[in-house]
């Protein structure tokens, strides 16, 4: 056979609705029994059964090292090459594999493999990501979200490279090194880390106004999400579907958490960062692992040359998005996370997206953005992982037959027999190798080109504000104070005040109450508006589905309850109380004063999950205090719990308690209102907890 690389694992699944087979890399796997080696005895590199793993070969009992220590060698040189370039940007991620359904044929609009038949399915792997912060940075800095899709379909690898914000800091692929530059560490001192709240990230986007729609968002509670599985992903470019017929129609891709949205509040980021740097992750390592597989549903909103041309900005500046109002999501597939890596290295670190991985029936636009991303993808790829062969790692290998004549190349895996490597060639049977096919493969649409040679901003991007405001009178005003925060938090950073003045000068363009609002936090006089490339429009409906809060859960599924409990607790009422819970598909997590437990009123031994000292309400989703008087007095000594009960009430939280409790609410220093909800009715409490916030406690929000 001249050149046919078989799939590595594992083979495609017949287009049936049967579950995907067992990867072989899993635990238990084919090439995971392997990787434990013979019999579970320890090998060198080369096979080599181990004698000794801890002691250097020396010359004689206390004497130097011998360099025929082959063992040693191969131990050492492997760990010194352990490490290999971090990504430059979207470094620090969480990877799980999954599965996606398609739910109807959508052979109309395009002929995608993927998408030919109702109930298809894909395997996926995806890669969540914070985008500024390093390998090892927090999980909660406020930042974008990175959300990429690896499609293995049946005609290919489609990777959708997406975020979860729907719009993008710049216009043209040009401006990305300064972007990257700006937010990340200043190159003379190597910080701030991991955040955006500093001169140099401010005077940037301060200076391009395009920013101004994607800094709303980012400054909005979309920057700090509770965790990957309740936030939306977005394609953000407009692309396009193209059938068989060579029709293409714009196409703008969208992940639907069917967990509902949500966000933490700024000061449980903070809190979250020290007590839980790695909250994101393990909330999606724990959800996969516990079964409570979170789902997303892809929709798309398509619209075609006549809709781009009558729509009110230009459909390919990726700082502009398309209200659901106007062009309706339409849900076409659901993705399931179902199986965490074997292996965080092997599989999220290797793991290599490339927006310029499409399929048939799927093409690019003419995106500025896009069409510069295409080109980068690749570049990276061969920094970090070395070599042109990387699609050969198990993570990177399409699932389905890959033949051509690419050959040779650092680390080549495959085994390729015959003597043809080049083409046309004369020979037959498995020395001739594979063949183009008109019939089958990718072609872009046949789009009319024309114009000069041009390097110059198109006009139709000029406008830089209007859907800034859009997206700032969509918003309730829960989220509109916590925008007007978190802009006066990162401003009041800035240690220039001319970079507070001219960012204040754009946001007057956005709207005058924000601007005002931000003024006033900062304390500083409002500057003249800049000014602006053309005048911003302020007639723009609000749109609903521009908000977290107008789109939440709406039961504790998938939610946290940090329950806190001490000795003599009633047995019955925790059980109650931990059986709502589960019952309404959440989880509970134990607190006692000591991580040994508690004793409670039946005499039975309480484990604990966590000891108050040791955790932080920011960490859940709604707290509840099952205690009894003399628990509560004991706890309310305790600074550690204090602070507990604190953070939950002013952040807003649904506390579920017993009258008993109160001595510890007292001690907090908070006044127990409506968001306190008795436990003698545990299952009308889980339901409270499920609205998740208690706004109207609003502590932080300016007195009406
Ligand atoms: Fe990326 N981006 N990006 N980006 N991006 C990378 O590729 C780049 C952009 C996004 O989990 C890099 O493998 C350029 C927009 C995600 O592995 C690199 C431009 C969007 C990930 C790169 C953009 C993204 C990356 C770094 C402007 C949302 C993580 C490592 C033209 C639609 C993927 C890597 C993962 C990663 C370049 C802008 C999303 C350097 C040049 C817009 C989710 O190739």
């Amino acid at each position: 056979m001249a050149s046919k690389r078989d799939p590595k694992y594992p083979t495609q699944p017949a287009p049936t609705n049967e579950v995907l087979p067992k990867d072989p890399i899993a635990p238990g796997g084919e090439r995971h029994q392997q990787a434990k080696g013979r019999d579970d005895g320890l090998t060198t590199s080369q096979g080599g059964p181990v004698a000794t793993n801890q002691n250097l070969a020396t010359a004689g009992k206390r004497g130097p090292a011998l360099l025929q220590d082959h063992v040693f060698r191969d131990k050492i040189f492997h760990f010194d090459h352990e490490r290999i370039p971090e990504r430059v940007v979207h470094a620090r991620g969480s990877g799980a594999h999954g599965v996606f359904e398609t739910y109807e044929s959508l052979e109309d609009i395009t002929c995608a493999d993927i998408f030919a038949r109702a109930g298809e399915k894909t395997e996926v792997f995806v890669r969540f990501s914070t985008v500024a912060g390093n390998k090892g940075s927090f999980d909660l800095a406020r930042d974008v979200r990175g959300f990429a899709v690896k499609f293995y379909t049946q005609e290919g690898n489609w990777d959708l490279v997406g975020n979860n914000i729907p719009v993008f800091f710049i216009q043209d692929a040009f401006k990305f090194p300064d972007l990257v530059h700006a937010v990340k560490e200043a190159p003379d001192r190597g910080f701030p880390q991991a955040q955006s709240a500093h001169d140099n990230f401010w005077d940037f986007v301060s200076l391009m106004p395009e920013s101004t729609h994607m800094l709303l968002w980012a400054m909005s509670d979309r920057g700090i999400p509770r965790s990957f599985r309740f936030m939306e992903g977005f394609g953000v470019h407009s692309y396009k579907f193209v059938n068989a017929k060579g029709e293409a129609r714009f196409v703008k891709f969208h992940w639907k958490p069917l967990q509902g949205l949500q966000s933490v509040t700024w000061p449980e980021a903070l809190s979250i960062n020290g007590a839980d740097p790695d909250f994101h992750r393990r909330d999606l390592w724990d959800s996969i692992q516990a079964g409570d597989f979170p789902e997303w549903e892809l929709g798309v909103q398509v619209f075609d040359d006549e809709f781009a041309d009558s729509f009110d900005f230009d459909v390919l500046d990726p700082t502009k998005l398309i209200p659901e109002e106007l062009v309706p999501v339409r849900p076409i597939g659901k993705m399931t996370l179902n199986r965490t890596v074997a292996s965080h290295f092997d599989e999220t670190e290797q793991v290599a997206f490339m927006t310029q991985n499409i399929v048939r029936g799927i093409d690019f636009s003419d995106d500025p953005l896009l069409q510069g991303r295409n080109f980068s993808y690749l570049d990276t790829q061969l920094k970090r992982l070395g070599s042109t062969n990387f699609t050969q790692l198990p993570v990177n290998s399409p699932r389905c037959p890959v033949a051509n004549f690419h050959r040779d190349g650092h680390m080549q895996t495959d085994l390729h027999t015959g003597r043809a490597s080049y083409e046309p060639n004369s020979w037959t049977g498995d020395e001739r190798g594979p063949r183009e096919s008109e019939e089958l493969g990718l072609r872009f649409e046949q789009q009319e080109v024309s114009g000069a040679k041009h390097q110059a901003r198109a006009e139709s991007f000029a406008d830089h504000y209007s859907q800034a405001h859009q997206f700032w009178i969509s918003q309730t005003e829960v989220e509109q104070q916590h925008i007007v925060a978190a802009f006066t938090f990162e401003l009041s950073k800035c240690e220039v005040p001319q970079i507070r003045t001219r960012m204040l000068g754009n946001l007057r363009n956005v709207d005058e109450a924000l601007a005002q609002r931000v003024a006033d936090g900062l304390g500083m006089e409002l500057p003249g508006a800049s000014k602006p490339a053309v005048a911003p429009r302020k007639d723009l409906p609000a749109s609903d589905a521009l908000s977290i809060l107008k789109n939440g859960p709406k039961d504790f599924k998938g939610r946290k309850l940090g329950l806190v409990v001490g000795e003599k607790t009633d047995a019955d009422a925790l059980k109650a109380l931990v059986d709502a819970v589960i019952g309404a598909g959440g989880m509970v997590e134990v607190i006692t004063p000591t991580v040994g437990g508690a004793k409670l009123s039946d005499g039975s031994q309480q484990p604990g999950a966590q000891f108050i000292k040791g955790t932080k309400a920011a960490l859940y989703d709604a707290v509840a205090l099952l205690v009894t008087e003399q628990a509560a007095v004991e706890l309310a000594d305790l600074p550690e719990a204090r602070d507990f009960v604190t953070e939950a009430h002013v952040n807003c939280k649904f506390v579920g308690w017993n009258p008993e409790a109160k001595p510890l609410a007292v001690a907090s220093g908070v006044e127990p209102d409506k968001g306190w909800v008795d436990l003698a009715d545990a299952k009308a409490a889980v339901k409270a907890f499920g609205k998740l916030r208690f706004w109207e406690r609003d502590v932080t929000a300016p007195a009406k």
